[in-house]
């Protein structure tokens, strides 16, 4: 018994300097483990004369049980020590200012976009969309721009293969759509186009918007009517329109639509070249040779396009003077909008 006590007060005094749990696991090998001290008295057991045996084996038993609860209770205590100092090492200082994260905003040239169809689709015409990479009939061939005609060296062209271009224009979908649908027909074909050109108001890649009404009777009277209605609702009421007299193989007559200088008021600038005019967009009335590749009857049917440049659109509406500030990205730039 007296062996027992002395045990028990060699275990309080070497769990008093344990500092870790690798530590109390030593500890529990070296008293309660199988060639522990504790279990070296409770295997003594039975040399204990017989009188002495309960109070011994009740006395063994409670010092093993006393030995492995204060284990126990010591490692539960060094978890807890451990998870605080972690919590604290790991803390987070929620009071620390965010990083801004700006909300997106539509891009301008998709703002001019949208705008664009929004006043077409309010006069009943319809969005189409086609390929990008185009075949060179669909391209030239169909609009009556054939191989070797000067219109070709007009547009400096990416070609693909022989017979295969990126579009150069999005005529080509009004193409596809007239082979499909019969008249009439109010489509507008916006989307990318590619020419091999680059400098302060050209890029390799920009955006137009083309479009066509056929009916029987349609007259210029009807293009002068939406085009300027388009005008006017893009640019504002007040802005001087003019139709000047131009060439396109696709259409005859044809004409480009001029607006008043809306830099210097149609005075003359240097934007203006003197004029006092801005060229914003060609058109004409569809023609005959275009109708019949398409499987439309000219003597039938007749019909206006037009087509537009975006880029070229948003830079005059915000007075932009370099086309490549829509491709860089710099939200500085795109923020303004
Ligand atoms: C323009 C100017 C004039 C045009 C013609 C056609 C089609 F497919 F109907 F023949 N689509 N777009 C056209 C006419 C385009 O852009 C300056």
């Amino acid at each position: 018994m007296d062996d027992l006590l002395s045990l028990k007060q060699s275990f309080l005094a070497e769990i008093d300097t344990v500092s870790e749990i690798a530590e109390l696991q030593q500890l529990k090998a070296k008293y309660t483990g199988r060639k522990g001290l504790v279990t070296a008295q409770m295997k003594a057991l039975s040399s204990v004369p017989p009188q002495q045996k309960p109070a011994f084996g009740k006395a063994v038993n409670e010092l093993r049980d006393f030995v492995d609860q204060t284990l126990d209770q010591k490692e539960i205590l060094f978890r807890d020590v451990e998870k605080q100092k972690r919590l604290l090492s790991e803390r987070i200082d929620i009071t620390l200012p965010g990083k801004p994260c700006l909300p997106g905003k539509t891009h301008p040239l998709n703002k001019v976009l949208d705008e664009i169809k929004d006043i077409f689709v309010s006069m009943g015409f319809s969005i189409q969309e086609g390929p990008e990479i185009e075949l060179d009939y669909y391209n030239f061939e169909a609009l009556n721009i054939p191989k070797h005609h000067p219109a070709r060296d007009m547009q400096d062209t990416f070609y693909v293969s022989d017979d295969v271009v990126l579009r150069t224009h999005t005529s080509p979908v009004q193409v596809r759509v007239m082979e499909k649908k019969k008249p009439p027909l109010k489509i507008i074909a916006p989307g990318k186009v590619y020419r091999c050109d680059a400098d302060v108001s050209h890029t390799p890649m920009f955006h137009q918007v083309e479009g066509l009404m056929v009916d029987t009777d349609v007259s210029f009277s009807d293009l002068k009517g939406v085009l300027g209605l388009f005008i006017h609702s893009f640019f504002g009421d007040e802005t001087p329109v003019r139709f000047r007299p131009s060439y396109f193989p696709f259409t005859e007559p044809s004409a480009e639509v001029d607006i008043g200088c809306i830099f210097c008021a149609g005075k003359g600038c240097r934007v203006c070249k003197t004029t006092g005019w801005l060229e914003v967009m060609g058109c004409g009335m569809v023609n005959p040779k275009v109708f019949e590749m398409s499987g439309y009857n000219p003597d039938e049917f007749t019909g206006f396009a037009f087509g537009m440049g975006v880029e070229r659109l948003t830079m005059l509406k915000y007075a932009i003077d370099d086309i490549r500030l829509f491709y860089e990205n710099d939200l500085r730039f795109l923020r303004q909008f």
